[in-house]
């Protein structure tokens, strides 16, 4: 099943209708299946699962060694075909997106994906997916940039099996920049007057591109992007997902969050364009005139994280709009973490600094109070800031009050901060799912330690502003909507917190060397004591 060198060349000079003859080439790409039959592993979108006990010691060591570098499962990827085929012509979504009509004066894309030490048949998938699910005149070129790669694979290999692939260029970054100035790169030599960015882990489904140009086609203030399905680090299955969200943004960590979708146009369907007040920032079109005007990226953001926020902040608040649309589909390997460092640790803090000294006016205090630390050494944003004073931009407040209105701002608050025991070193940590909340020792930073109180006895964390916490007795604090219901009593002498709608009277509770908060009834124990940071009653 796997081709050798010769094969392979020989499979793209079909594929790809390329002449030259490199045979005789000494490079050896590594193993990979370049098509398989119907029922090969993996076609049609189907995961493969692997069982470790059953691998061979030399397989063993190559799972083992895939899921360290990668932080997903390389070893599944191997086995199935870079080409694989999705087939969703049998789905509701695929039946309705199909009798779409898009409009005739698209234009061609320059795609640009970036890369670091991306895996080999995960890097091969993601681009002949794209390649094969084009329509050639709408597909200019596909730019890959490689940001400072040091796998083996990724140098001669990689550059020799683009050069046998039509409107593929491959250009290396001098050394690692992060994802920011590497996509700068991709962008300085594209030459399509459409850019459409995309992780390096990625399968597009057919029908992928015609919607986003579409959009763009429409209006170059535009600025469409697919759902994101999920690739399973796992196993690599991949199917459709129905749409539902768009994208918000929380305080804390100033980062990316869905948000559930409800229109209040009737005449919307469920397949139309969705707008969406933030991006999730990897895969995405854009005008390249439009990207120029709001001045691409900041350059001086390193490595990862934030370049998102500030693109979503500056479409909306200079006269662009953000959607989500629903008919078209790319798959992308999602992880809880990356294998990828960056020299001097994450830099998602300083770039998000950076978006919020910009672009978020006095609103940017929201952020900052969710950590503790002093802002640091975060570089110099005047040119930025000259750059949106010439752009003559909304400001912040109008994008909160008319774009992303289901994000709560904590205005309200009368006490921030953490909230910590009086019997021990701990304090209620939000864990971010479902509003679950737990005790853990005080980390003394902020963000997933820090809480509001507002005016009206809510107690919100910053990690979830839109989530209330109410007793629910005999022992439990849930996370439910807030509805601006009467919550908690911070009692005078700044002790108990107690429910205010309780009768006999229930208290927050903590217990010696557990981990989950409960209410009890109140009974001035010193685990029913806490200390509210930052007490400022007016
Ligand atoms: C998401 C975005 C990602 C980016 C990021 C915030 C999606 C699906 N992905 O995180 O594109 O907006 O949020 O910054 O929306 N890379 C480099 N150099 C680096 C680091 C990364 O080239 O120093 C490449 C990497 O190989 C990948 C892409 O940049 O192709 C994005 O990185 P990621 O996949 O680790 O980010 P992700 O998906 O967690
Ligand atoms: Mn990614």
């Amino acid at each position: 099943m796997y081709f050798d060198l010769k094969h392979v060349i020989r499979q793209k000079q079909t594929l790809f209708g390329k002449t030259e003859d490199s045979r005789r080439s000494e490079v050896v790409f590594p193993p990979f299946v370049a098509d398989s039959p119907p029922d090969g592993p993996g076609e049609f979108g189907h995961g493969v699962i692997i069982d470790e006990t059953s691998l061979s010691e030399e397989d063993s060591r190559k799972f083992k060694d895939g899921w360290k570098k990668n932080f997903f499962n390389q070893y599944a990827s191997d086995k199935i075909s870079v080409r694989r085929r999705i087939d969703e012509s049998d789905k509701d979504w695929f039946k309705q997106c199909s009798k779409k009509k898009y409009r005739p004066d698209m234009r061609a894309a320059s795609v640009i994906v970036c890369f670091h030490n991306e895996a080999w048949t995960v890097l091969l998938r993601t681009i002949h997916s794209i390649l094969d699910r084009s329509p050639p005149h709408l597909l200019k070129e596909i730019i890959i940039v490689d940001d400072g790669s040091t796998m083996d694979h990724l140098k001669e290999p990689l550059a020799k099996y683009v050069s046998a692939l039509d409107k593929v260029t491959l250009l290396r970054t001098s050394q690692m920049e992060g994802l920011i100035r590497a996509r700068l790169l991709g962008y300085s030599k594209a030459t399509g007057s459409v850019l459409v960015f995309l992780d390096s882990h990625i399968e597009c489904f057919p029908g992928w591109l015609e919607p986003l140009l579409d959009r763009i086609a429409e209006s170059p203030y535009n600025v469409p992007y697919p759902m994101i399905d999920a690739i399973s680090k796992r196993s690599f299955s991949l199917k459709a997902i129905h749409p539902c969200c768009v994208g918000t943004f929380k305080w804390m960590f100033l980062v990316f969050a869905w948000a559930s979708y409800h229109s209040d146009d009737p005449t919307k369907g469920l397949y139309d364009p969705m707008k969406s007040p933030t991006m999730p920032g990897g895969l995405f079109a854009i005008d390249k005139d439009y990207f120029a005007k709001l001045g691409t990226y900041d350059d001086q953001m390193n490595h990862w994280g934030g370049e998102n926020m500030e693109l979503s902040f500056k479409v909306w608040m200079c006269n662009g709009t953000i959607e989500v649309i629903p008919c078209s589909h790319v798959g992308h390997v999602f992880r809880d973490q990356s294998p990828i460092k960056w020299k001097t640790g994450s830099q998602l803090v300083r770039n998000s600094i950076r978006v919020a000294e910009v672009w978020m006016d006095s609103y940017r205090k929201y952020y900052y109070d969710t950590f503790h630390s002093k802002l640091g050494d975060y570089g110099d944003v005047s040119e930025r800031k000259l750059l949106r004073k010439r752009l003559k931009c909304k400001d912040f407040g109008w994008y909160l009050k008319n774009v992303a209105k289901e994000v709560q701002i904590p205005e309200n608050h009368i006490i921030s901060g953490e909230i910590r025991s009086m019997a021990a070193p701990v304090c209620l940590e939000s864990t971010g799912v479902g509003g679950h909340v737990m005790i853990k020792p005080c980390h003394g930073v902020g963000y997933d330690q820090h809480w509001y109180m507002l005016d009206n006895g809510e107690i919100r964390s910053a990690h979830q502003t839109s989530l209330c916490y109410v007793s629910e007795t005999p022992v439990l604090v849930a996370a439910k909507s807030c509805r601006g219901e009467k919550g908690w009593i911070y009692t005078q002498d700044k002790t108990l917190m107690v429910d205010s709608n309780s009768v006999p009277q229930i208290c927050l509770q903590a217990s010696p060397g557990k981990d989950s908060l409960t209410a009890k009834p109140c009974n001035s124990s010193p685990w029913q004591k806490w200390i509210f940071e930052n007490y400022v009653k007016k």
